[in-house]
């Protein structure tokens, strides 16, 4: 039986009023998209019809999902919210928090001891507050949540940027910063601008060594990092339903490395059949009876141009394996075109590493397909060629995997497996030699492949693959090998090749799993205690932000101006900081160490003003801060894309920043950076960047009147005793400013508390 069933009837039972209420207001057929989010309005039935990309609407989210290393800051936020529950079914997930360097059994128990006491508040909050608790060990979150708790039509939010992963359960999920988590825990509304709509057309089928994997690298590939912004992407078309569930759960959770807002597949058999086998066959039952509701209306798919704002069309049998990378997710090249690219641009071919997991890919049937190409390597004589490293997606999969000996054809093939968590994906690996630097190859099946991301080592050269390719590219150890095409010499020196993959949708012999690892909350969490130690480094209670000093901002010292890619990883990068993901002002040490100085190229050698002198970011900003000196922070294109993780947010307001100038915002930081009460703001004239010189101060004037739609004026002292005015613009409604002045959206909520 599922979780939280009731809820669910009950979201279901309201589907038809509601989508009758859409369709009068809307007056035309219906995208999926758009029934899922009128369905969920905080005011109950459509009254209005809303303008994509322009309304912004309050919504009733289902549930909320929160990882370990989010969740810190979202549970220490909602603490002080004064509820005694959370007001939506909630669950939190222990997975980013376990290194990866020994094996499964030998990491989690170092994990365990290493955060306990991170564990322990994550498992006495959740028990206080109503709160379902997966422990260290029981899987990544987004496999988790696709096997217990999305539901088709459902819409959830979740403090991770992958929680767009339920859209392969026809979910719209979205990712978000702790303090949205914290709004819908406390029973407030949720709000987002409504997005615009991108349909992707899916035809044909898939065959030979093309996978769902390949889908998203390709429409990455077409639509960059930054063109699914404020969008949401809605996949239909016999092609798509010839994807299994947790294959369409792939391409959506990939849309998080194009900024699109989530991604979503009409319901349909394979959803079922995944819901039956992952025993939610009362969920399939409550879904069909509905089914008409958890689709686009068949208008919109037989004419899509008319009802999305853009359409691209993909023929799922032409659909070649491909690679994405290095540094940047977008970066595709079809394999048969690697050998040619790796040496035009001088990436290294020798693979040291192939890394199969993440939220991603680390499903039944993605084991099951790289195991194929293992157990045939194996069969033939190859002997591999770089190291390989599995972590199974949760404790059901590893489990059911080791039982139909899927495991073990890995472990002939020695590779190690790692516990059932994000691990490398994060930077949480104890790869050996890191620390030297070296220029090397890895090929993994993850979504990020970041600088520095994986092992730490900005030279290493990471690609983004299916995981039946990072099995045979790890085995023939080169970048530039095309299984499609190429043969490999066996240890009898025989030419052999590997057919293409096989693998289960779903095991034949069904799921098993003997301790899920779940603990359920206290029926009445009242009494149970939660105690953060005032001498902790790991967590920190968080004293409430300054609220706006009612004035213009005047006398900043420019901090960094950012050159090029500055995605979350720059600003707060995770690897060895995730541990202070609970201690705001430790955690603030990491603040943009990663992102690039404009003036000097290096990264974490930035100008302090005041002595003339260059040092680390953190350390420049805690001498202004030391002097009262508030500080702007400017940036290049799609600032603070990736994560979720407002932390990148809140350690510049920590510190003292005062306002973020860029070209363009990630959705997520953006919001981020408002609900922290600080200014994120873009230039009108994008070549005005160029205007910023190392040595200005500036000011930020028109806050006095700071209204919707108004831009605000920057004004640029430079050091030679001219001055400039620039024009920026911000997004900023009538709340978000609210947020603004009182110094951040939960002084908002402590004071109706109070009141
Ligand atoms: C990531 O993949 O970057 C993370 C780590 O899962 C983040 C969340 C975090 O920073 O904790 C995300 O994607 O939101
Ligand atoms: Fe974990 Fe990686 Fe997925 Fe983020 S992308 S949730 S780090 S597995």
């Amino acid at each position: 039986m599922a979780f939280d069933i009731d809820m669910i009837k009950k979201v279901y039972s309201q589907y038809d009023e509601r989508i009758t209420a859409a369709r009068q207001v809307e007056n035309k057929p219906l995208t999926l998209s758009e029934k899922i989010l009128y369905a969920h309005l905080w005011n109950g039935n459509a009254a209005e019809a809303y303008e994509r990309g322009k309304s912004y609407v309050d919504f009733a989210p289902d549930r909320v999902a929160m990882q370990d290393a989010t969740a810190q800051m979202a549970l220490l936020q909602f603490m002080q919210a004064g509820r005694p529950q959370a007001a939506v079914p909630s669950t939190v997930h222990c997975d980013h928090l376990i290194q990866a360097r020994d094996g499964a059994e030998q990491d989690l128990t170092r994990a365990k001891q290493e955060s306990s006491e991170v564990f322990n508040f994550l498992s006495s909050v959740s028990n206080k507050y109503g709160i379902g608790f997966w422990k260290p060990g029981a899987g990544i979150i987004h496999q988790v949540v696709l096997e217990n708790y999305a539901f088709p039509g459902g819409l959830m939010i979740g403090t991770d940027s992958h929680t767009v992963n339920a859209g392969g359960l026809g979910m719209v999920a979205i990712g978000v910063g702790g303090a949205d988590a914290c709004d819908v825990m406390a029973g407030l509304p949720w709000e987002l601008k409504f997005p615009k709509l991108i349909g992707v057309k899916l035809t044909g089928k898939l065959s030979g060594w093309a996978s769902a994997k390949d889908v998203i690298l390709k429409v990455a590939g077409i639509l960059t990092v930054k063109g699914g912004t404020g969008c949401i992407v809605e996949y239909f078309g016999d092609g798509a339903e010839s994807l299994s569930c947790t294959g369409k759960g792939t391409i959506c959770n990939m849309g998080a490395e194009i900024g699109a807002t989530t991604s979503t597949f009409g319901y349909d058999e394979s959803m079922e059949r995944y819901l039956r086998s992952t025993d939610r066959a009362d969920v399939a039952d409550a879904a069909n009876a509905i089914k008409q509701h958890l689709t686009a209306d068949a208008e919109v798919y037989a004419d899509p141009e008319a009802y999305f704002d853009q359409v691209i069309e993909i023929n799922l049998s032409e659909l070649e394996p491909s690679l994405n990378g290095p540094f940047t997710p977008d970066l595709y090249t079809p394999i048969s075109r690697m050998r040619e690219e790796a040496s035009k641009n001088g990436w290294p071919t020798k693979v040291e590493w192939g890394l199969i997991g993440s939220c991603t890919n680390s499903s039944y049937e993605d084991l099951s397909r790289a195991a194929s190409i293992a157990k045939q390597a194996i069969e033939k004589g190859l002997v591999t060629q770089a190291e390989f490293g599995i972590n199974p997606g949760s404790e059901q999969v590893r489990y059911t995997a080791d039982r139909d000996g899927l495991l073990k054809t890995f472990e002939d093939l020695n590779a190690t497996i790692f516990t059932n968590a994000c691990g490398p994906c994060i930077g949480m690996w104890d790869r050996a030699g890191a620390d030297q630097q070296e220029k090397n190859t890895i090929v993994h099946s993850f979504n990020r492949n970041f600088a520095k991301r994986a092992d730490g080592n900005p030279n290493t050269y990471a690609f983004v693959t299916s995981p039946e390719i990072v099995a045979a590219i790890a085995i023939s150890g080169d970048l530039g090998f095309n299984p499609v095409t190429d043969t490999l010499t066996n240890k009898d020196g025989v030419q052999v090749k590997l057919d293409p993959p096989t693998g289960d949708e779903l095991p034949a012999k069904g799921f098993a799993v003997e301790d899920a690892g779940y603990q359920a909350p206290a029926t009445d969490g009242s009494s149970v205690s939660v105690e953060v130690s005032p001498t902790s480094d790991r967590l920190q209670l968080l004293e409430p932000f300054a609220a706006w000093e009612g004035t213009d901002l005047k006398g900043l010292k420019l901090l960094i101006k950012a050159k090029g890619k500055c995605t979350t990883d720059h600003i707060s990068m995770a690897g060895p900081w995730l541990k202070y993901r609970g201690h705001l002002d430790n955690i603030s040490n990491n603040m943009l160490i990663g992102a690039v100085n404009f003036y000097n190229d290096k990264t974490d050698f930035v100008k302090n003003q005041l002595t003339g002198e260059y040092g680390p970011v953190p350390a420049t900003q805690r001498a202004y801060k030391a002097s009262d000196i508030g500080t702007i922070v400017v940036g290049d294109e799609n600032y603070g894309e990736g994560s979720s993780r407002e932390h990148a947010a809140m350690e510049p307001r920590h510190l003292g920043v005062r306002a973020v100038l860029v070209k363009s915002f990630a959705r997520i930081h953006e919001t981020n950076l408002k609900k922290q009460g600080m200014l994120g703001l873009t230039f009108v004239n994008k070549d005005d960047y160029d205007k910023i010189l190392e040595n200005d101060t500036i000011d930020i004037l028109g806050l006095t009147e700071f209204s919707p739609n108004k831009p605000l004026t920057v004004v640029l002292h430079h050091a030679d005793g001219s001055s400039e005015e620039i024009l920026v613009n911000h997004t900023y409604n009538a709340q978000q400013i609210e947020w603004f002045k009182a110094g951040g959206a939960l002084n908002i909520i402590r004071r109706n508390q109070a009141n």
